[in-house]
């Protein structure tokens, strides 16, 4: 059994920091669970475009608050706690924090840590 704690990830390459958010990778596809799961924090204020055209991804907002767009339809969805998003047509889409937002994030196929955003919001499959 894998038992870890988002203090056992500070400090070490799972701690991933950029200018819109900080992702703590709890679980990712080398622990071997077929999906990967991070603990995210969208900073305040911030507007972040992404697309997802690789993996399937469920948010689940358990603090903080803001909305997420759907660029094909441009309906918007306040995001509060409690609330889950899942990106099950690989739907492009803008989150836009209004305060500092604290998510569960699951991936599916896993991430393997290494991937980067590119300049459409999407990450690569790495095998
Ligand atoms: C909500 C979202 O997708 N934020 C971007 C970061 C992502 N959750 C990650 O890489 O952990």
């Amino acid at each position: 059994m894998i038992v870890r704690k988002v203090s056992d990830v500070l400090g070490t390459e799972r701690d991933v920091h950029t200018p819109n958010w900080v992702s703590r990778r709890l679980l990712l596809k080398q622990d071997g669970m077929g999906f990967s799961l991070h603990e995210t924090t969208i900073r305040a204020g911030t507007e972040t475009p992404m697309w997802y055209r690789h993996h399937l991804e469920a948010v689940f907002c358990v603090g903080g608050e803001g909305e997420v767009e759907t660029l094909a339809d441009g309906a918007v969805y306040t995001i509060t706690p409690g609330t889950v998003y899942a990106l099950d047509r690989h739907d492009k889409h803008v989150l836009r924090a209004r305060t500092d937002m604290r998510l569960v994030c699951v991936f599916n196929p896993p991430l393997t840590g290494a991937e980067m955003h590119d300049d459409e919001g999407a990450y690569p499959i790495i095998e």
